[in-house]
């Protein structure tokens, strides 16, 4: 009987930080987007490979959140950008409250790109808002195709789907077309791009995305302003 409301006064905590998050990231013309997946999926990799990708002189930074360790920082932060590890030490997903705190000591007017890794798991991120722009949401190819229809929320509310590790399909039973067209009962017209980090299949369209992804916010921004 106690726990409904409960839940529902730490979710509606959360979505009033998430709504303060949001209009900073607004003011300041930060994009910031959050990954989430099961664990393993490929979302520090698919990071890994976009800092990679990026001129050092684009303003670009990460908070990686993990239940422990700091090992995906460390992955992340060889690229020289700005990386900050969140270790939520039990928590299984990102809150805006941690957001809040990793971003105290950033100035957003020096951002223009921001990554939340989000921690791996493929359902309690998706219930709280970190102030994001868009959530992405990835599905490797180990995962099986039936995931969308199991996990319907996540991706309900996210953009876009990046179907990670496609250079193991010949090893795999994994019917690439059922699983977009599962995410796609769920969230009709889902953007969605396959991907493979190991041999760098669909990166250049993942990168595009984020290109477009960057000027409809710039657009939106000057069409408020
Ligand atoms: N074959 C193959 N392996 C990949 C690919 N992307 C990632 N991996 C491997 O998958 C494993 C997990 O990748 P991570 O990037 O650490 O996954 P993650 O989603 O960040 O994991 P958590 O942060 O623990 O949730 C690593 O061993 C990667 O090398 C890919 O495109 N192809
Ligand atoms: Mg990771």
């Amino acid at each position: 009987m106690n726990r409904v409301p409960l839940e529902k006064k730490v979710l509606s905590e959360n979505d009033r930080l998430a709504a303060g998050l949001r209009e900073r990231f607004r003011q300041n013309g930060v994009l910031c987007l959050n990954l989430i997946s099961s664990p393993g999926s490929g979302k520090t990799m698919l990071l890994e490979k976009t800092l990679d990708a990026l001129p050092r002189a684009e303003r670009v930074a990460v908070l990686t959140g993990d239940i422990q360790t700091e090992n995906d920082a460390a992955r992340l932060r060889c690229f020289g950008f700005p990386v900050k590890q969140i270790t939520t030490g039990g928590t299984c997903h990102l809150d805006a409250r941690m957001i809040e705190r990793h971003l105290a000591d950033w100035r957003l007017d020096e951002i223009d790109l921001l990554f939340f890794e989000n921690v791996g798991n493929l359902v309690c991120p998706s219930s709280y808002d970190l102030g994001e722009a868009a959530k992405i949401v990835l599905l490797s190819v180990t995962e099986g195709e039936d995931k969308p229809l199991k996990y319907p929320s996540i991706f309900f509310r996210s953009e876009l789907l990046v179907i990670t590790k496609t250079d193991l399909l010949p090893y795999v039973p994994f019917d690439i077309a059922k699983a977009e067209e599962n995410a796609r009962r769920v969230h009709p017209n889902m953007e969605i791009i396959r991907t493979s980090c190991t041999q760098g299949d669909g990166l250049k369209d993942w990168l595009g995305w984020l290109e477009k992804r960057k000027k409809a916010q710039s657009a939106k921004a000057e069409s408020l302003a």
